[in-house]
């Protein structure tokens, strides 16, 4: 008997599945594999129920023989295990990414002569609304705030993107690529008060007050599905913080994220050449454990960073904090610095490493860009966050299209450099 491999990255099984199923069941015995978690957020969207509850769901649909594993987005493993005589595919996958791996399966297939069918992919109204209420689903605050933890057990480096309002919200949600062919996409959003501030042309000096950094946490959340991590700043006075973190938890954000600084905060790129205090040990892990114990959840999570290295204090300050931190019951340490290189921070890694192996640790190479995301991972590092380049990419190219236009007293000059409307509106979804 011939064999047939299909595989599903579906939470629901709907009409167009069952089609898909129908038609492969006539070629022989039907093998369907079911897309890993890992591999799913890879390529997709985080799954709403659990591996093991998709796998169950499929094995019980009429016409599955079996069902496997398939860890990869990417074919070759699957075919080279199972060598099905047919894949079997809804015709919706020959646009980019997607046809990454379509290629990929007709170039393993072409190795032994198996054979790819693709069965016109069936839309409709039905269809279109269970897309629409799993997505619904998944920015929920009850599924969203959890999934920062959820990504922390998956990815190698949950990667973050900056992100200021709906639109940048939508970039980081959607943009999905292909490198060497492997297809990759951001996992969670930072909204950076340096952003938040910046797009609003107020300074970085915690002026944009929480109550207009939660508009623009709203505005983002009503758009997107992924996990947010906000930069609280200094987290503001104790007593408004536990009011603070709870407000943002039933929101849905992922991660606060305070820094060890008292008085007129200034960002941490100007170092020492601004004033900036530290605060003491004992009272900012203060802060920390009222923040905790304000929750009502396990999901939320309170990062403490520490300014030491931005601040000239030295490597044994930045661990003594570090580790003090963790203690009071930081559920990750973000360590800043604004060194060219990732020198200091893989010093700082390796000494936290020796004692805490498993609290998570953050890093933001904005100013030791050269680094690369495994050589964080090599140094123990859990997240990384790409914290202004949005924003910083946004500025120069309106900037240079408000001189041009000025320059040329009309606006043909600007139409190659500028993407037209109806490429920006494909991001907006419709309800
Ligand atoms: C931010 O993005 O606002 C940050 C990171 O706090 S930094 O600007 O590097 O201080
Ligand atoms: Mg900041």
């Amino acid at each position: 008997m011939k064999k047939v491999y299909t595989c599903f990255t579906t939470d629901v099984i709907h009409s167009g599945h069952l089609n898909i199923i129908a038609n492969a069941k006539k070629y022989g015995k039907l093998i369907v594999g079911v897309l890993s978690d890992k591999a799913m957020i890879r390529y997709d969207r985080f799954p709403t129920i659990s591996f093991e509850e998709r796998l169950e769901m499929i094995k019980n649909v009429e016409g599955v023989d079996e069902v496997v594993k398939q860890d990869d987005v990417l074919y070759d493993n699957v075919i080279s295990s199972i060598k099905p005589d047919y894949v079997v595919h809804g015709d919706n996958w020959k646009q980019y990414p997607q046809s990454v791996i379509r290629d990929n399966v007709i170039k393993n297939l072409e190795k032994y002569g198996g054979e790819l069918i693709e069965v016109p992919y069936t839309y409709n109204y039905d269809i279109a609304k269970i897309d629409s209420i799993t997505r619904e689903k998944l920015a929920m605050p009850e599924y969203r705030r959890k999934r920062l933890r959820q990504l922390l057990n998956l990815c190698p480096i949950v990667k973050v993107i900056e992100a200021h309002n709906g639109l940048s919200g939508l970039i980081a949600e959607k943009t999905i690529v292909e490198r060497n062919g492997e297809l990759d996409q951001f996992d969670a959003m930072w909204v950076s008060s340096l952003c938040d501030s910046t797009v609003k042309g107020k300074p970085d000096i915690e002026l944009v007050d929480i109550s207009s950094r939660m508009r623009t946490l709203d505005d983002i959340l009503d758009v997107t599905t992924k996990p947010i991590i906000l930069d609280g700043d200094t987290g503001g006075q104790t007593e408004h913080f536990v009011y603070n973190v709870r407000t943002l938890e039933r929101m849905g954000i992922s991660a606060v994220i305070i820094e060890d600084k008292i008085g007129l905060k200034r960002n941490s790129l100007f170092g020492t050449e601004v004033e900036q205090s530290q605060d003491t040990i004992e009272s900012f892990c203060n802060k920390i454990k009222m923040g905790k114990e304000a929750l009502r959840t396990k999901d939320f999570m309170i990062i403490a960073r520490v300014e030491s290295l931005i601040l000239e204090q030295g490597m044994e300050d930045a661990l003594d904090r570090a580790f003090a931190y963790a203690e009071a019951g930081a559920d990750g340490i973000m360590i800043h610095s604004r060194q060219k290189t990732p020198d200091e921070i893989f010093e700082f890694c390796e000494k936290f490493r020796e004692k805490e192996k498993q609290i998570p640790v953050v890093v933001v190479p904005t100013s030791y860009s050269s680094v690369t995301e495994s050589e964080l991972i090599s140094h123990g590092i859990n997240i990384v966050i790409y914290a202004n380049h949005l924003t910083r990419s946004a500025f120069p190219a309106m900037r240079n299209t408000a001189v041009e236009i000025l320059k040329n007293h009309r606006a043909l000059e600007v139409e190659r450099n500028i993407m037209p409307f109806g490429e920006i509106i494909k991001l907006i979804d419709e309800l």
